[in-house]
């Protein structure tokens, strides 16, 4: 080999696909893959770099050696509040297969809930066969997506071309073509406009249980779906679960698509299980795929090695 230093690699994914994109990843420099029972003991003072997904808190105990963290995901509240970190670059995960599978969620349950897909599917299981009357078409249907970086934006643009009227929040003022943008500022304008609200925001101080009984209480009632409808794709702990549910119960909200809770796996009790207005996906919205995850890791340690700054850096004030 090059005489590089080690990668560390402690992603807590299934390990098969650890396994077969480690096969062809990083080929000038030893890999330290952790999930390798034979590596548990071993000294991780000569890593150069981590790549991580709710990693063993030891580690960074014991990779003194650091000189940049790759979260193995877009979000980084998965170690940026479980660990003290050393004080290092900590780069997300930005790649085109995660925000093309994130968009296709979001295009995927907001047209599911234009196109009556919860009637129909009842419909189907009681053998009814009945055309809901008044088919609004997207571009009557406000979508709000709260939450403008790489995923919100692109989810942004592909919900406009499929016709939806389409607005975005963010901390800060933002130019998209063609969608209104609002800031953190007007978060009840933003809200009153939306029909469909779109949740994309990291995990952090300020966003975590945004999504209670107030935010979704201030969402259009007037709208052509007959209701507000929530989906959530960024953090669980973004949301007030226990508000969310109540509020699904009463009519605060006809209707949501739920990809990430509180707590995860979702507890067999939660009731969100069994609402019929509710769909639920297992943190599936967008899985990091290994192979372009190490794809993207190895480009960035070559831009460093090449004198250029890493991108993708995590603020560590603004948490995200
Ligand atoms: P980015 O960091 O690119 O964007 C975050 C966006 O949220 C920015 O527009 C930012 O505003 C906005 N934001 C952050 N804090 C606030 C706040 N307090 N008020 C208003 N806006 C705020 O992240 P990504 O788009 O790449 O990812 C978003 C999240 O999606 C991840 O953090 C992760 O939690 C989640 N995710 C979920 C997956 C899943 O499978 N369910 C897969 C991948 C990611 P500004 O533009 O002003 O900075
Ligand atoms: C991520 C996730 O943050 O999969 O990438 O949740």
């Amino acid at each position: 080999m090059s005489g590089k230093r080690p990668v560390v690699i402690d992603l807590r994914f299934a390990r098969e696909s650890v396994v077969s994109a480690l096969s062809a990843a990083f080929p000038d420099r030893p890999v330290i893959d952790m999930g390798d029972p034979t590596n548990a003991e071993r000294d991780l003072s000569d890593a150069e770099f981590a790549v991580v997904w709710k990693p063993d808190p030891a580690l960074f105990r014991r990779a003194t050696g650091l000189k940049a963290i790759f979260s193995g995901g877009a979000g980084v509240d998965h170690i940026l509040s479980a660990y003290e970190l050393p004080d290092l670059p900590i780069v997300r995960f930005v790649d085109r297969s995660l925000t093309d599978r994130m968009s296709e969620w979001v295009v995927w349950q907001c047209l599911h809930h234009l196109r009556n897909g919860i009637a129909y599917a009842g419909q189907q299981r009681d053998r009814v066969w009945h055309e809901i009357a008044d088919q609004p078409e997207a571009c009557d249907v406000t979508v709000g997506v709260m939450g403008l970086g790489v995923l919100g934006a692109d989810a942004a643009r592909k919900l406009k071309v499929m016709g939806f009227d389409v607005i975005g929040w963010s901390r800060r003022p933002k130019t998209i073509e063609a969608i209104e943008t609002f800031d953190a500022t007007s978060l009840d304008a933003f809200l009153g406009r939306t029909d469909i609200l779109v949740g994309l925001l990291p995990l952090t101080d300020e966003t975590r249980g945004i999504y209670d009984r107030a935010l979704f209480s201030s969402l259009r009632r007037t709208g052509p779906l007959g209701g507000p409808i929530f989906l959530n794709a960024g953090r669980g702990g973004s949301q007030n679960e226990t508000e969310l549910a109540a509020c699904l119960a009463d009519g605060t909200l006809k209707a949501a698509s739920l990809d990430v809770f509180e707590k995860e796996p979702l507890a067999s009790d939660s009731p969100l299980w069994s609402m019929p207005n509710v769909i639920i996906t297992p943190h599936a919205a967008a899985a990091s795929e290994v192979r372009a995850l190490f794809r993207h890791v190895e480009g960035q340690i070559a831009r460093l090695e090449a004198g250029q700054p890493l991108e993708h850096i995590v603020d560590r004030n603004s948490g995200y």
